[in-house]
C-alpha cells in the first residue's frame, strides 16, 4: 500500500549535505512507490529576519535544488507553503489546542531564541505547530527528516491525536523516517554542533552546490583530534562526523570506512571523503546549472505543483472547520 509522505525545508542559505544526508536522501528512496509531497517551507524561514530582495529567488532555486537531486514533479507534488493558505487557517485552529508550554520547552526554540536575541517572535514559538499543520493538512503517514525536528514531529503526534477524541476520527498520526547514518550532520568547524544552511562561518558547513575546490578546502580546514586514527568514537565527534559523511555518500559501514583507512592518518581520510561528497555532488551541480536557465518550467512546476497541494489541503481543511462546528 502507498503511503502519503510529507516533508520540506526551509529555503534559506543552500541546502547542505546535512540536509541531502538527513532528509533529502530519504525523500528520494520513499518518492519511488509512495504517494509524496515536498514543500518549500518559506513561512517557517521567516521566523529568522530575511533580506526581501535575497528571498524572493529563493523558492525557486530551492526547487530547482530539489529537481537537481532527483525529486520529479511527476512522480511527487514539489510546491511553495505559503500558495496554500490553508496552512495558516490550520495553523490558527491547531494553535488554539497547543499548550504555550509545549512550544516554548522545544529545543530549537530555545536554541534560535539565544541566536536571535533581538527577534524572539511569536512565530518562532509558533513554528512547531504550522510544521504540524502542513504535515496534518495532507493526512500524512511518513515524515523523512533530520533528528532535530523528531520534538517538533512529537508535537503533531500530540496534537493529532488531542484533535481526533475532541472532535472525532479526522487525522492521520504520522510517523517520523529519521536515517541511522546522516540523522545529524555536524559543523565541520564545530563538531559538538549540528550542521546548519544559515551557519555565518561559511567553512562550517558545505552546500549542495559548493565547486569541488570550495568542498575540498573545507574537508581539509575540518576540525578534528589529534589521534590520527580513523577510527568511530562518540568521544572523537569530528572524526566520527567525517565517518559517517563517507558513509552516507559511499553506502560504506562505518567498519569498513575503519579497515579500508587503517594505515592512514586524517589527512589521506579527508581527501577521500572530500572525492566522495563531489563525485554525488557533480551531477546535482550540472542539472542544476540547467534547470535554473529555464525559469518557465520551475514556474510551470510550482503553479501545478501549488493546484495539487491545495486541492488535498482544501479538503481536509473543510472537514476540520465543519467537526469544529465553523459555518
Ligand atoms: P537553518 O540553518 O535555516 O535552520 P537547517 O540547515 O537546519 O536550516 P532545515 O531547512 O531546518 O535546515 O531542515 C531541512 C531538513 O534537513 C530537516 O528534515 C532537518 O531535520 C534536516 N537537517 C537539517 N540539518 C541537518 C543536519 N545537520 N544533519 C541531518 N539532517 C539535517
Ligand atoms: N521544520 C522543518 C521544516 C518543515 C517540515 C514541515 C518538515 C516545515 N514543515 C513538515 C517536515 C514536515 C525543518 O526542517 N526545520
Amino acid at each position: 500500500m502507498k503511503k502519503r509522505i510529507y516533508s520540506g525545508t526551509q529555503p534559506t542559505g543552500i541546502i547542505t549535505i546535512g540536509n541531502y544526508l538527513g532528509a533529502i536522501k530519504n525523500w528520494l528512496l520513499l518518492q519511488k512507490d509512495n504517494d509524496c509531497i515536498f514543500s518549500i517551507v518559506d513561512l517557517h524561514a521567516l521566523t529568522i529576519k530575511q533580506n526581501p530582495e535575497e528571498f524572493k529567488d529563493k523558492s525557486l532555486s530551492f526547487l530547482a535544488q530539489y529537481i537537481a537531486c532527483g525529486l520529479s514533479p511527476e512522480k511527487s507534488i514539489l510546491y511553495v507553503q505559503s500558495h496554500v493558505l490553508e496552512h495558516t487557517a490550520l495553523c490558527w485552529l491547531l494553535n488554539c489546542m497547543t499548550y504555550i508550554g509545549e512550544c516554548n520547552r522545544m529545543t530549537q526554540f530555545k536554541d534560535k531564541s539565544k541566536k536571535h536575541e533581538d527577534n524572539i517572535n511569536m512565530g518562532l514559538m509558533d513554528y512547531p505547530v504550522l510544521m504540524a499543520a502542513d504535515i496534518l493538512l495532507y493526512k500524512t503517514d511518513l515524515v523523512p527528516i533530520g533528528i532535530d525536528q523528531k520534538q517538533h514531529l512529537e508535537l503533531a503526534r500530540n496534537l493529532a491525536e488531542r484533535f481526533n477524541a475532541r472532535y472525532g476520527d479526522t487525522f492521520t498520526v504520522p510517523d517520523g523516517f529519521i536515517p541511522t547514518v546522516g540523522a545529524k550532520i555536524k559543523s565541520l568547524q564545530n563538531p559538538e554542533s549540528k550542521m546548519s544552511k544559515s551557519d555565518s562561518n561559511e567553512n562550517a558547513s558545505v552546500g549542495i552546490l559548493d565547486t569541488p575546490d570550495m568542498i575540498l578546502k573545507k574537508f581539509k580546514r575540518a576540525v578534528t583530534d589529534s589521534e590520527n586514527k580513523v577510527c568511530y568514537d562518540e568521544n572523537r565527534p569530528g572524526i566520527s562526523n567525517l565517518i559517517n559523511i563517507y558513509c552516507g555518500f559511499t553506502g560504506c559501514s562505518r567498519e569498513d570506512v575503519e579497515k579500508q583507512f587503517s594505515d592512514g592518518g586524517y589527512g589521506k581520510f579527508k581527501l577521500a571523503v572530500a572525492d566522495a561528497v563531489i563525485s554525488v555532488l557533480e551531477p546535482i551541480q550540472k542539472e542544476y546549472a540547467k534547470i535554473m536557465n529555464d525559469k518557465k518550467y520551475l514556474l510551470n512546476v510550482i503553479k501545478e505543483g501549488d493546484e495539487k497541494a491545495r486541492n488535498i489541503a482544501s479538503k481536509t481543511l473543510r472537514e476540520v472547520y465543519d467537526k469544529m462546528g465553523i459555518v
